[in-house]
């Protein structure tokens, strides 16, 4: 009986293992400026299929990001954050859809326009890191 309790315990906690070490932790770098920046940013991020969790913190414009790296990675939910108006680290949005954002949201694009290149986008494609 005791052995049995145990066992179903063991095996609770492997599932929680399991369903941990599908989930990958990142942190992202999304330019933007308000609540409905936040709130539009998340929304395209948890629309990536995979995605658990994303939060975005407008002080800092890091976006906290919890997903299963079977289904997803960080280029996708990247390039889904681009589309609906906000740049990334390394995927920029359109002009197209940064001039579709109300006039509070059009963050200063000047800072955003930096070193990370197509070629170094590559190069990061390939690192181990992930
Ligand atoms: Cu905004």
């Amino acid at each position: 009986m005791k052995i049995k309790v145990l066992s179903l315990v063991a095996l609770f906690m492997f599932g929680v293992v399991a369903v941990f070490a599908a989930n990958k932790v990142e942190k992202i770098k999304v330019y933007g400026n308000c609540g409905m920046c936040k709130a539009r940013i998340e929304k395209a991020a948890k629309a990536v299929d995979g995605v658990t969790s994303a939060s975005w913190n407008k002080e800092t414009k890091i976006m906290d990001l919890a997903f299963d790296d079977s289904k997803t990675d960080v280029h996708k939910i990247k390039m889904a954050v681009a589309k609906v108006g906000h740049d990334t680290d390394m995927h920029k949005s359109s002009d197209e859809a940064y001039n579709k954002l109300p006039g509070c949201c059009k963050y200063d694009r000047t800072k955003t326009d930096m070193k990370m290149d197509d070629k170094k986008d590559m190069k990061m494609d390939m690192s181990p890191m992930k």
